[in-house]
């Protein structure tokens, strides 16, 4: 497309339009701006920063393990201690540091690469944050009362159940990262919104830069692979507080189905952990080769394809539980497929080096160590995938060895390459050469000399997670070397975040695009304006900056695409899925308190059903529901023209009033999620089933009654009265919302109540088997959604009295109607499984 620009603009309106849009976008001054920032810029470098700092802890901890395994009989740590801060350590590295990193990366990065001003949901990245700060604390406040989590970071039942982890560890660890995980799912929806809809005019999906990709593979792993986790913790979480029986063999429980959902979520989590990782190797690699990548279609594919692959790989971790055989040939071959497009990846970062003119400076260091040790580590991977010699070596720390291969090969050295590839970005300086060179040798000798010993401790026999070891197993000379290498490694890290914190302060002022890169985020001035770009760029390129050699100085006039800040409303721009081609205007929010008071409530909530005070959590969670009506009714602007001038030539419906709606395709990623988790739920109903002989057990009948027919009758009358309220409002208006979304509410309540009765009729007690346990979750899950669609429909019709929803802003009826829709399909699956399936089993 063609940009349209004024004619000229004079150098004096420019500037007051710098200063307008500046004094939008800003954060408010002082403390109290800190506090209510939302903006993704802040945002992004608090979730990298915070990252740090939990890498910092877990890496502490990491040093007195290996202290305390440095010799045979060593007793640094007493082995209560020692279980505790092995946990801590794997816990971090995975929840608190791994993920959220990469999330900060890319919450800071996106939008600038993309050529947009902000991240379509501000508020709810300003939140997620403060979850996961929370969360983490929240787990770490577990030292503090002496009742740190103590099962390993894979949390195996039934070590983890009540009768052997009596105290509150596990509940720290379950609650903890739960609260820690509405991060990793929010950013999720926040980033598949943005990398979908707000890209650069003329950037269609073809265009779109690889870290971009990899950011929307990872999402949408995220979507699918956290919930198995959060099921599966909730679960555990209320057999532990409540007596129910999912995992309890003598109740018909079963300690695997932990293990299975755990690895759903876990396996995936490693390639959630490499995908982004991967995206910045290829930014780097084409920066540094100075040509375009090689392969940008192969890359694409294999990102897509490795997405799908991990989800099929979960058994591995489960080889030696004692599964067939056929399943095990089955688990071992896909393990071994996804190293297929992890080295079309690899060939095609080799080949652009290959073809280009590499330029060898800081970033690349660190991506040739990424290349030898990531490398290495898929090696071993490859061999722990063939089930005899996964066999010999489980549990030992051969495998130790090789997950620290993969995770600080795959994620650490790109990390790092990133970090000081966008450094003069952030920070609008150059980092010190000599200190970051000396850093990488450390890092790079140092983790070499601790890991690789240990393939060769655990092929002798040393076991992973063991408090210690005899001496005649000849292994402590080995031991030794890892762990002074450690330090070596520990002192190579801190050199470097020391190192990056000083290039904020002290460092050489840096010009413009260092690096001489090619893509969007470059042509942005040092340090970065709040408001990212005067006026949006057109691309017509993968590497625009290359290709249009003006558009880097375009970006800073005022005078093209959202360059008039006369609404004084914060304002990005919506484009095509596939062709980028403008559709909307965007209208975002400013700094808000919400996000911090809620996250806060959450956290108290949670802090009184951990000291086991409910009543308190039942208080915070009306309050907490107050607070998310507050937050929701601030959105939206019932003033806002049907149409903004974009540009000169250009004149777009703001959201309320487009089908492509960033509103509208938040509700359709979170009901992936969602339904990933009740998919999670049901695969766990069916697994119970398949392990025991009577189901339901003996004294239990369920079936459907009378009742329960009449409940799925009403949950009918939800759906048809929720569809038909974009008929009336077409006629009515928003006043006319009233009535389809009221009936569907009593209906709700309705349903509700015969549900009830229905369940509680043919199920005994949760805690009296497994069965009952799964069946009152199932119902009570359901519940929730429908009282959620009711509180909903209600806001919604509330809204549509007082203007904000309407023939010509009908995105909060869609909304509401298709969250019915939703809800009505997933309760006639829950309603068949709990009273239809039991008839036929
Ligand atoms: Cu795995």
């Amino acid at each position: 497309m063609s940009e349209a620009r004024m004619d000229t603009l004079p150098p004096e309106e420019n500037r007051r339009r710098l200063e307008a849009l500046a004094r939008i976008w800003d954060n408010a001054p002082g403390w109290r701006g800190q506090l209510t920032a939302v903006n993704h810029g802040t945002v992004g470098l608090r979730f990298i920063a915070t990252g740090f700092a939990f890498l910092l802890a877990g890496g502490a901890l990491s040093m007195f393990i290996r202290l305390q395994l440095a010799w045979p009989g060593n007793q640094v740590l007493d082995p209560e201690r020692y279980a505790q801060f092995v946990t801590l350590h794997g816990t971090t590295m995975m929840f608190l540091f791994a993920v959220p990193i990469m999330e900060g990366f890319a919450m800071y990065l996106l939008p600038k690469m993309l050529g947009a001003r902000d991240l379509p949901f501000p508020r709810l990245g300003a939140f997620g944050y403060w979850c996961y700060l929370f969360g983490g604390l929240f787990l770490y406040s577990g030292l503090l009362f002496g009742e740190a989590p103590d099962g390993g970071w894979f949390m195996y039942v039934p070590l983890t159940d009540a009768t052997y982890s009596p105290g509150r560890g596990v509940d720290f660890w379950l609650i903890g990262v739960t609260f820690a995980e509405i991060a990793a799912v929010t950013a999720a929806v926040e980033l598949i919104v943005m990398i979908l809809l707000c890209r650069a005019p003329g950037m269609d999906i073809r265009r779109m830069p690889l870290f971009a990709w990899a950011m929307l593979v990872t999402a949408f792993m995220i979507a699918f692979g956290f919930p198995p986790l959060i099921l599966g913790s909730i679960l555990l979480e209320i057999q532990r507080a409540f007596g129910f029986v999912f995992f309890d063999v003598a109740r018909g429980g079963d300690p695997l189905l932990w293990q299975h959902l755990f690895w759903l979520f876990g396996h995936p989590e490693v390639y959630i952990i490499f995908l982004p990782a991967a995206g910045v190797v290829s930014m780097v690699v084409a920066t540094f080769a100075r040509r375009p990548i090689v392969g940008y279609l192969w890359i694409v594919l294999a990102l897509v394809t490795t997405g799908f692959l991990s989800f099929g790989l979960w058994v591995h971790h489960m080889f030696a539980v004692g599964i067939p055989l056929l399943a095990l040939a089955f688990f071992s071959a896909a393990s071994m497929a996804v190293a297929i497009p992890t080295g079309i990846q690899v060939f095609a970062w080799l080949a652009t080096l290959w073809a280009g003119r590499p330029w060898l400076r800081v970033p690349m260091l660190y991506l040739v160590g990424f290349f030898i040790t990531f490398v290495g580590g898929g090696l071993t991977g490859v061999m722990v995938a063939l089930v005899p010699f996964d066999w010999q070596v489980h549990d030992t720390h051969f495998v130790v060895a090789h997950l620290h291969y993969v995770l600080i090969g795959g994620l650490m050295f790109p990390m790092f390459a990133g970090l000081y590839y966008w450094l003069p970005l952030a920070s609008g300086r150059m980092p010190s050469e000599s200190l970051s060179r000396t850093a990488f040798w450390m890092v790079f000798t140092g983790f070499h000399l601790t890991f690789l010993p240990m393939h060769l401790t655990g092929l002798l026999g040393m076991t992973r997670r063991a408090y210690s070891y005899p001496e005649q197993l000849g292994v402590h000379w080995l031991n030794l070397l890892s762990t002074a290498a450690g330090f070596v490694l520990a002192a190579g890290t801190i050199a470097i975040l020391v190192d990056a914190a000083l290039c904020f302060r002290h460092g050489r002022p840096g010009r413009r695009n260092p690096w001489r890169a090619g893509t969007l985020e470059w042509a942005l001035s040092h340090p970065v304006p709040a408001y990212n770009f005067a006026s949006l760029p057109v691309v017509a390129d993968r590497y625009p900056l290359w290709r249009d050699r003006g558009l880097a100085a375009r970006t800073m006039e005022a005078d093209g695409l959202l360059g008039d800040p006369s609404s004084g409303r914060r304002e990005s721009l919506g484009t095509s899925i596939l062709g980028g081609v403008p559709e909307q205007v965007i209208r975002l929010s400013g700094s808000s308190w919400q996000p911090l008071l809620c996250a806060l409530t959450i956290a108290v909530l949670l802090a009184c059903f951990i000291a086991g005070f409910y009543l308190g959590s039942a208080l915070m969670l009306v309050v907490l529901l107050g607070q998310f009506c507050t937050w929701a009714w601030t959105t939206g602007d019932r003033h806002a023209p049907a149409t903004v001038q974009a540009g000169p030539r250009l004149e777009l419906p703001v959201q309320y009033a487009c089908r492509n709606a960033p509103g509208w395709w938040a509700l359709v990623v979170s009901l992936l999620i969602d339904g990933s988790l009740f998919a999670s739920l049901v695969f766990a109903y069916f697994y119970l089933w398949l392990g025991t002989d009577a189901w339901p057990p003996a004294p239990m009948h369920a079936g459907a009654g009378a009742g329960a027919w009449a409940a799925l009758a009403l949950l009918g009358v939800c759906w048809i009265a929720s569809a038909t309220s974009a008929r009336l409002m077409r006629r009515g208006g928003g006043r006319a919302l009233a009535l389809p979304l009221g009936v569907a509410a009593l209906a709700g309540a309705g349903f509700l109540w015969m549900q009830w009765r229905a369940v509680a009729s043919g199920t005994g007690a949760p805690g009296e088997h497994a069965y009952a346990s799964v069946v009152w979750t199932l119902a009570g899950f359901h519940a929730v959604h429908v009282a959620v669609a009711m509180v909903v429909g209600l806001f919604v019709a509330a809204r549509g009295q007082r203007g904000y929803v309407g023939v010509e802003r009908p995105l909060e009826q869609r909304i509401a109607a298709a969250l019915w829709a939703y809800v009505a399909a997933q309760g006639v699956m829950a309603w068949g499984v709990i009273h239809l399936f039991p008839e036929w089993a």
